[in-house]
């Protein structure tokens, strides 16, 4: 009933808006913040958005325009909008206690800024949970000069993970119970069949290992029971988009989740990935990708016949799906694939190829660690151990019990070097893994594969179409261990969290190399602020250029960042639960030329 009289009130609110965008100047937006209407078909319930809906409008800019855009805040409670992989000044970067203090309840907040860049980006609420409630929207900028590619319609096609609580109320019940929304627990009978399939003791001592780091091999979404949404609507409300046979249509994916990673397909057509996170790539044809939470893919598919084709995408913990479809007229539906059967957590994603781990404390079947060459194991990757089962052979002719070689997924690689030293470092641009993704740990229940068994895109892929900056060397290392403690749902950087960190002091000029090593079982979508990060995929000048770096258990990635924006920033992994709960960081980039550099704020930190 409620539910109704708002959604009335708010359409109202729309037209309103929409009107007043109308009469605003060239260059000029209007946003307001509201308190919106959900309705999934699955579940109701009161959200926020912009202008009146969820998600927000797309907001069309044009390189090398100044944007004004007044935002004013509707609700009861602050408000603030980050520019998600927007390049601007820091005090328009929309982070409150870092950028500014946010837009107070009824206030309008006026943000001015130059768009220096072009691609798919999105702009979301910065502050609590209001993204997670719905507070996002899609940013689409026109480049100034040609597209390297040609294309005759384009979709932006924005998914979330709708859930029936609202934020706030997931984050208590996470902290109260870490394991509230996973409903893959295992099970007495799992165990039962374990012990069945790989015998009690390996069985008991696999169980002990996970024990151990508080986690089960079903830990791979710790938020589940939402509805994900193609631009805003359920599978059941089937947001379709129109092509004429023939025709070259680009779709502009976004994932606005909150927690949930996506594997996105288009049974029966083959997509061409020529954007990541806004800068164009080098074409890659693919049949499936995986899409982190808050990156940008941009990818064209060409139908030829007058059918529908289902746009699917399952979650990576395959505990939901949503399909949108694109069809030649409106009401058509095509096939919706099977949720495929979800992955189980390996050894591997313990991150038991990190150095310095204390392999001492894990339960590892009893298998002996000392190899032949008489070295320790320091640095090799245990990862392609799955523990239990079976009986590996060394070269002298001794045994380690508790090798799996049934899921082992190596191709064409030698990871277990004896003397451990080729795994040292995990730099990936040397590892040559066949068809196995260097982005995940060799022998990781996480690797994705293609439904169709054709190619799924990986990182190790993505070359950018044009550097935006001379390749150097990086002046200096940065380590970054992601941390976390499952058991209380604390998630931290170098087992600090938020509250209790420094800032990361860079100095303007620096090209620093950033070292994410992943000590946790959660893959964390880690997401600098004002300044891009250059993937290592190993590719030098051609590295991809993103803003958002994923970062799979067990793995160490690297990215690099030329520091030439002034002023202070936010780093943090973009699950808002995570970030939330401590893996976040403020950045503080220090001098700067004449006339260039930041007045920072004289506020203690916080
Ligand atoms: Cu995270």
């Amino acid at each position: 009933m409620t539910i109704g009289l708002l959604r009335r009130a708010s359409l109202l609110g729309a037209g309103l808006a929409a009107a007043l965008s109308g009469a605003a100047a060239a260059g000029e937006y209007n946003l307001t913040v509201d308190r919106v209407p959900v309705d999934t078909g699955t579940f109701t319930r009161i959200g926020i958005g912009y202008n009146g809906a969820t998600p927000g409008p797309v907001l069309r800019f044009k390189e090398g325009e100044d944007v004004t855009i007044n935002v004013t805040n509707n609700l009861s409670e602050p408000t603030s909008i980050h520019w998600h992989g927007l390049i601007l000044p820091f005090e328009q970067d929309g982070v409150p206690g870092i950028s500014y203090d946010g837009i107070a309840p009824g206030e309008t907040f006026t943000y001015r800024f130059p768009i220096t860049q072009s691609g798919t980006y999105w702009f979301h609420s910065h502050s609590g949970f209001q993204e997670p409630d719905g507070a996002y929207g899609a940013i689409v900028i026109e480049p100034k000069k040609r597209e390297p590619f040609r294309y005759d319609r384009e979709y932006v096609v924005q998914l979330t993970d709708a859930h029936p609580h609202s934020g706030d109320r997931i984050m208590r019940n996470l902290k109260m119970m870490p394991d509230y929304y996973n409903r893959q627990q295992r099970t007495l009978f799992d165990f039962l069949k374990d012990s069945k399939e790989m015998g009690l003791d390996a069985a008991l001592s696999e169980r002990g290992a996970w024990g151990d780091m508080r986690m089960m091999p079903t830990d791979i979404e710790d938020l589940q029971g939402f509805t994900p949404l193609i631009n805003g609507k359920s599978s059941a409300q089937n947001w379709t988009g129109l092509f004429t046979p023939g025709e070259r249509v680009r779709l502009r994916f976004i994932n606005s989740s909150a927690m949930t990673y996506f594997d996105i397909r288009i049974p029966g057509l083959k997509m061409t990935v020529v954007q990541a996170d806004g800068n164009n790539v080098l074409p890659v044809p693919v049949d499936e990708f995986r899409i982190a939470v808050a990156e940008t893919y941009d990818v064209l598919i060409q139908p030829t016949e007058d059918k529908a084709y289902s746009v699917f995408a399952e979650s990576m913990g395959r505990t939901s799906s949503v399909r949108g479809t694109l069809a030649t007229a409106e009401g058509m539906k095509g096939d919706v694939p099977d949720l495929r059967k979800p992955p189980l957590l390996t050894m591997a994603d313990m991150g038991m190829a990190h150095e310095g781990m204390d392999h001492g404390s894990m339960n590892m079947s009893g298998s002996t660690h000392t190899m032949p060459d008489g070295s320790t194991m320091k640095g090799m990757d245990h990862s392609t151990m799955n523990m239990p089962g079976g009986t590996h052979t060394m070269p002298d002719g001794s045994t380690m019990k508790g090798m799996d070689h049934s899921t082992m997924n190596m191709p064409g690689g030698t990871h277990a070097m004896p003397d451990g030293s080729t795994m040292k470092g995990m730099d990936h641009s040397t590892m040559n893994m066949g068809s196995s993704d260097p982005f995940y740990a060799p022998g990781s229940g996480l690797m994705p594969a293609a439904a169709n068994g054709g190619k799924f895109l990986s990182y190790n892929d993505l070359r950018t179409q044009k550097p935006l900056y001379p390749h150097r060397e990086a002046t200096r290392e940065i380590e970054l261990r992601l941390t976390g403690n499952m058991e209380r749902y604390m998630w931290s950087i170098n087992g600090i969290k938020y509250a209790d960190a420094e800032p990361i002091r860079l100095q303007y000029g620096e090209r620093v190399r950033f070292k994410f090593v992943n000590e946790t079982m959660m893959t964390h979508p880690m997401h600098l602020h004002g300044m891009w990060s250059i993937l290592d995929t190993g590719k030098g000048k051609w590295n991809p250029i993103k803003h958002v770096v994923s970062v799979a258990p067990g793995t160490t990635v690297f990215m690099e960042t030329e520091v030439d924006a002034p002023g202070q920033w936010a780093f943090h992994c973009h699950l808002s639960y995570h970030a939330d709960s401590g893996m976040f960081r403020k950045v503080i980039v220090e001098g700067g030329p004449e006339g260039k550099a930041a007045a920072l704020p004289v506020k203690t930190e916080g």
